[in-house]
C-alpha cells in the first residue's frame, strides 16, 4: 500500500521549474508533479558556477507549506566540477557509451575523479537533509554513483535509480574503464529504472556475469541484497498534450505553416542537435526520397527543428555544420522557386506552437539511431487530429518502438530504407492512417506519464 505521507525526495542534474510553463521539458513536468501530488524535497545543481562550488551553501527555495509543501534545494559547482563531471565524464564518456557510441569516448581519468567527486559531495550534502523514511529517486547517468555515496554517508532509505537514456549490453558498457566498479556503485539502489525491457534485460545480463541470481522476471540478488531491475517507459500526458494541439495559440501556428506549404505535404522532425539523433542520415534519407520517388518533387517539404544543445562540445557544432551543408544541397539541387525541400531552423518553439506543428504534418520522422525513449514520437501522435491523422515514422533504435510497434518502423542507417518508410507513409489511405493512430492513442492514453510515476513510486516504496 502507498503510504502518501512518505515523503519524496528527486534528485536530478538540474532543479525545476515547479511550474509547467511553455518550456518545460518532459522530465521536469515529470518530477514537478510527482511532488506536487506529495510533497517533498528537489535537490540537484542550481545552475551556476561559483568558487565554492559543492562546498558553497545550499540554496533552499520552498514553496506550499504542510504536507505538500515543495522544497527546491540546490547547490553551485565550480568552473572545474562542471567541466569535469558534466562536460568529461557524464557528456564525453557517459553519453556515448550509453548510447553504443564507443568510438566517441573521450576518457580522461581526473573527468572520472571529478565525476565521483561531485556526486560523493552533492549526495553527502543531501544526507543531512533527508528523514529515514524519505523515498529517494534519483534521475539519470549524471548520478550513477550516487546511492553508494548515500550509503557511505550512513543512509539506509530506499533509494531508486531512472536511467533516461538507453543501457547497452555487457560488450559494451564493459569498454567503461572500471566498468566493474561502476557496475558495483549501481548495486547500492534498491529500483534499477530502464526505459525499455531490452534496457533492463541488459542489465540484468552484467548483474547475472558479477555472479548475481534472478529470482523472478523484475528482481536479482546480488551481493546479499535484491535490487528490482524493471522497465519503466516514460511518458507524456498524452490527453493534455492532444488538447494542447487544439488551443488557439497551436492553431495559429498550424494555419502559419499551412499557408507556407500551400497544398504540399509537410515531414516534420523535431530534436535537440546530437549525433544520437541521427540527424545528418535523417536528412539523407528524404534527399533519397527525393531521388527514389520523384513523384514527390514540389508535393513535399521536410521541416527540421533541432535546438542546438551543448553546444561547447566539438561533435554537436560539427553535426549542425553538416546539416546546414546537406541541406543546402538537396535544396540546390531539388529545389525551385517556389519550392524549398528542406526547411532546417535551429530556433526553439512554444509547446503550443510544436503541437500545432506536429498537427500540421503528414509526417513525423523520428529516426534516432540509438534513444532512451523519445518523447518527440509521442507528442507527435498525441498532437494529430483523429478524423485526418498523419503516420509516425519510427527508427527501430528508439526506445519507443518497443511500445509503438504500429509506427512504420525503419532503420535509421539506410537511406534507402528510410526514404520507403516515409513513401509508405505519405502514401498510406485515410483508413488506415486512422487504425493506427487509434491503437497508439490508446496506448499513450493508458501509458501516460502519471501511471509512469506511479508505477515507479510503487516499486520504490517496495
Ligand atoms: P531528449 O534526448 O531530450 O531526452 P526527447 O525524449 O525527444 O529527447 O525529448 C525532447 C523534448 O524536448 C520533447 O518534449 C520535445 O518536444 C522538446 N523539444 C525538442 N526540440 C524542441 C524545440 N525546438 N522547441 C521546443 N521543444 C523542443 C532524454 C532521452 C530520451 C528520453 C527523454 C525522457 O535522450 O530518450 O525520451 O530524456 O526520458
Amino acid at each position: 500500500m502507498s503510504e502518501p505521507n512518505r515523503r519524496l525526495v528527486v534528485v536530478s542534474n538540474r532543479v525545476g521549474p515547479l511550474v509547467s510553463g511553455g518550456k518545460a521539458g518532459g522530465l521536469a513536468v515529470a518530477m514537478a508533479d510527482a511532488l506536487k501530488e506529495r510533497g517533498g524535497l528537489w535537490f540537484g545543481w542550481s545552475g551556476e558556477l561559483s568558487d565554492s562550488g559543492t562546498w558553497g551553501p545550499v540554496n533552499r527555495d520552498v514553496h506550499g507549506s504542510g504536507s505538500t509543501a515543495i522544497t527546491l534545494a540546490t547547490l553551485d559547482m565550480t568552473e572545474e566540477d562542471h567541466s569535469q563531471f558534466y562536460e568529461g565524464y557524464a557528456n564525453r564518456v557517459l553519453w556515448p557509451l550509453l548510447h553504443y557510441r564507443t568510438d566517441l569516448i573521450d576518457y580522461d581519468p581526473k573527468d572520472e575523479d571529478g565525476y565521483k567527486r561531485v556526486n560523493q559531495r552533492f549526495a553527502t550534502r543531501l544526507a543531512s537533509m533527508v528523514g529515514p523514511d524519505d523515498l529517494i529517486w534519483v534521475q539519470d547517468y549524471h548520478y550513477l554513483t550516487f546511492a553508494q555515496q548515500l550509503r557511505m554517508a550512513e543512509a539506509s532509505n530506499r533509494i531508486g535509480f531512472f536511467l533516461h537514456i538507453p543501457f547497452p549490453p555487457p560488450d559494451v558498457f564493459n569498454v567503461l574503464p572500471r566498468a566493474d566498479d561502476m557496475l558495483r556503485a549501481l548495486l547500492a539502489y534498491d529500483v534499477l529504472g530502464f526505459q525499455t525491457q531490452g534496457d533492463a534485460e541488459n542489465m540484468i545480463a552484467l548483474m547475472l556475469a558479477e555472479g548475481g541470481e534472478r529470482t523472478s522476471l523484475t528482481t536479482v540478488r546480488i551481493m546479499g541484497r535484491d535490487l528490482t531491475v524493471k522497465a519503466f517507459p516514460i511518458a507524456i500526458d498524452a490527453q493534455s498534450f492532444a488538447e494542447l494541439a487544439t488551443t488557439e495559440d497551436a492553431q495559429i501556428a498550424q494555419a502559419r505553416a499551412e499557408r507556407l506549404l500551400n497544398g504540399r505535404q509537410q515531414i516534420i522532425g523535431v530534436d535537440r542537435i546530437d549525433y544520437s539523433k541521427g540527424l545528418p542520415e535523417r536528412f539523407k534519407g528524404f534527399k533519397k526520397l527525393l531521388e527514389d520517388y520523384p513523384e514527390n518533387s514540389g508535393r513535399v517539404s521536410f521541416l527540421q527543428i533541432a535546438p542546438p544543445s551543448r553546444g561547447t562540445l566539438d561533435a554537436y557544432a560539427r553535426i549542425r555544420e553538416e546539416l546546414e551543408q546537406i541541406s543546402g544541397h538537396v535544396n540546390g539541387r531539388f529545389g525551385d522557386i517556389d519550392w524549398v525541400p528542406i526547411r532546417f531552423t535551429t530556433r526553439g518553439q512554444p509547446r503550443s506552437a510544436l503541437a500545432g506543428l506536429y498537427r500540421a504534418s503528414r509526417v513525423g520522422l523520428v529516426t534516432p539511431l540509438r534513444d532512451g525513449m523519445n518523447l518527440v514520437a509521442k507528442e507527435y501522435v498525441a498532437a494529430q487530429d483523429p478524423n485526418d491523422p498523419g503516420v509516425l515514422v519510427l527508427s527501430q533504435f528508439a526506445g519507443a518502438a518497443e511500445q509503438m510497434t504500429q509506427a512504420v518502423i525503419t532503420n535509421p542507417y539506410s537511406d534507402g530504407d528510410v526514404a520507403e518508410a516515409i513513401q509508405t507513409a505519405l502514401r498510406m489511405d485515410k483508413s488506415e492512417r486512422i487504425d493506427r493512430y487509434q491503437a497508439l492513442m490508446e496506448m499513450l492514453v493508458e501509458n501516460d506519464v502519471n501511471a509512469w510515476r506511479r508505477t515507479y513510486l510503487q516499486a520504490l516504496e517496495g
